[in-house]
């Protein structure tokens, strides 16, 4: 029956397939169970966290035709699997928690099949003399994280999407998240990793040393290349002690100069013990606070709100009770607030986590997730406002502003595609004046392919297509993502 709704004679790519021989080689290959193929089932995996992006029919009879979804065991058979791709030219779109924000992980074609990591989710190994942990590309990052804490280590990433997101994913898209400005990019943390490519052959890229000169760093042409250059089967982490105790404390401010003055402050008087600094604007507090009926704390009437998280082993208390006087006194804030307990903590940072889903359940989103210079950071937000205000619901500032990151979202009534590109081109036109990034974390993935030759010179962009080129040369990895090349 499910081989039949799906029996469109849609022939994939070139090689002259029908969709009911891949469903039966899949099956040879990886087993049935492996396999899915009933459009009930396959539905969430063809549809993106925000519902924006879905795949399109390539079925000429079948208008409602999605991808197959494979779940491959281990490394052997994705090995297995993209031989068959490769022989038969099968197109793949990998395919993590789906929690990513730029539709890269979901197909554009349902001639394109979906390589869901799901299944291969262990943890390898945890070596907690050096504080590095091997682990499978489908682990999910909360679960890595809540196993190594009770060996007295955590994840280097940490991000609202925890609960759901992969590793595997993380890498692909060189996810940032509230800890970066402290334990630095996965960058830096990913000491190695195993990569199968377009052909099917097994790249072992890098050890789980973290000094290692040896030729070129292949291994950081996967990471952020978001599933364009190679599927990521394991990969090795360095990861930092976890602290013991920490203090979260909520900071109430008058203007973004202040919030300058009180990041500089917190570096200088927290130093390491510094582990988390967010801001959030009041647009963002109102709406999240409204839709999940948080209570604050805070009078809730000036513009800024910022969450700083100190940890340590208690040695950070004294510093934390500094900080706030210090803050409060020199009138950086106009007030604040400190968690007492776990529970509070907890509290303040699920305000901060949870802005993402208010605003989706608000209304149609187009997010931005910029990198800005600090002084024209919330230059942004108000120049956006000054044009677009009275037109759209909300606009709402958020983000990782220790490391310059700006989430500027916009909430319109309904989605408008027309005011989409007009203020996605004011935003990206005021980032690329001001010496910054259109993608600080989020990628490329398909919502950003036009703006590639904004951003990038031509030499820079010829050298990435050679690369994609080089490693997949039937084009076969998240078409349509990043470089459109089809
Ligand atoms: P997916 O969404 O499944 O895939 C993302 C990309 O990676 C796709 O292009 C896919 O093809 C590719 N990919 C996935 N797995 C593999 C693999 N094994 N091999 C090769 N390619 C692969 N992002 C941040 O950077 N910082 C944040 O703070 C942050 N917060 C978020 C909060 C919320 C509520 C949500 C919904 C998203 C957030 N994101 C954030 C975005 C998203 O969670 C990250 O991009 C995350 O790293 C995606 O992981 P995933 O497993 O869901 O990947
Ligand atoms: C965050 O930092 C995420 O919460 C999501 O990167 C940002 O929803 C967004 O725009
Ligand atoms: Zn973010």
């Amino acid at each position: 029956m499910l081989k039949q709704c799906l029996s469109s004679a849609t022939r994939l790519a070139s090689r002259h397939i029908s969709r009911e021989q891949i469903l039966n080689k899949l099956e040879h290959v990886l087993g049935s169970r492996n396999v899915i193929s009933d459009p009930v089932d396959t539905a969430p995996f063809n549809v993106d966290w925000k519902g924006m992006h879905r795949t399109r029919s390539a079925g000429e009879e079948n208008r409602n035709e999605q991808s197959i979804v494979v779940t491959p065991r281990g490394t052997e058979e994705t090995v297995a699997l993209m031989r068959l791709c490769h022989q038969y030219r099968i197109p793949v779109c990998s395919q993590g928690g789906n929690t990513g924000l730029v539709g890269g992980s979901v197909p554009m074609t349902s001639n394109e099949l979906i390589v869901s990591f799901s299944k291969m989710n262990q943890i390898v190994w945890v070596d907690e003399e050096s504080s590095v942990v091997s682990v499978q590309s489908g682990c999910i990052l909360q679960h890595l994280d809540n196993t190594i804490n009770s060996v007295g280590l955590c994840v280097p990433l940490d991000l609202a999407a925890k609960g759901l997101c992969q590793i595997g994913g993380n890498v692909a898209t060189n996810a940032g998240g509230v800890r970066l400005f402290k334990y630095g990019s996965l960058r830096e943390n990913v000491l190695g990793m195993e990569v199968v490519t377009a052909d099917g052959s097994l790249l072992d890229l890098g050890k789980s040393v973290r000094k290692d000169n040896t030729g070129l760093s292949l291994k950081q042409l996967f990471i952020g290349s978001e599933g364009t250059l190679g599927l990521i089967m394991n990969v090795n982490i360095l990861c930092p002690v976890k602290p013991t105790s920490r203090s979260v404390l909520l900071l109430e401010l008058s203007s973004f100069a202040n919030v300058v003055k009180a990041l500089r402050l917190s570096r200088t008087s927290l130093g390491g013990h510094l582990s988390a600094f967010e801001l959030i604007d009041k647009d963002a507090l109102t709406v999240v606070v409204e839709h999940f009926g948080y209570k604050v704390p805070l009078d809730m009437k000036e513009q800024f709100y910022v969450l700083v998280e100190v940890s340590g082993n208690g040695d950070e208390i004294g510093a934390t009770d500094r900080f706030m006087g210090d803050v409060l006194r020199g009138r950086l804030a106009v007030n604040g607030v400190a968690g007492s307990d776990e529970s509070q903590c907890e509290h303040i940072w699920a305000i901060r986590e949870n802005i993402t889903q208010s605003l989706a359940s608000t209304g149609a989103n187009y997010k931005f997730d910029i990198s800005l210079p600090l002084p024209k950071y919330y230059k942004l937000a108000e120049h956006i406002r000054s044009k677009w205000k009275d037109r759209v619901k909300h606009i709402v500032a958020y983000g990782h502003v220790a490391d310059g990151n700006i989430h500027l979202n916009i909430v319109d009534h309904q989605m408008n595609p027309v005011n989409q590109r007009e203020i996605s081109s004011d935003i990206y036109k005021f980032a690329i004046q001001n010496n910054g990034s259109i993608s600080a974390e989020h990628g490329i993935g398909r919502e950003k392919v036009d703006y590639m030759s904004q951003i990038h010179s031509p030499p820079v962009l010829e050298l990435m297509k050679s690369v994609k080129q080089t490693l997949d040369p039937l084009m076969l990895l998240n078409r349509g993502k990043v470089l459109n090349l089809l």
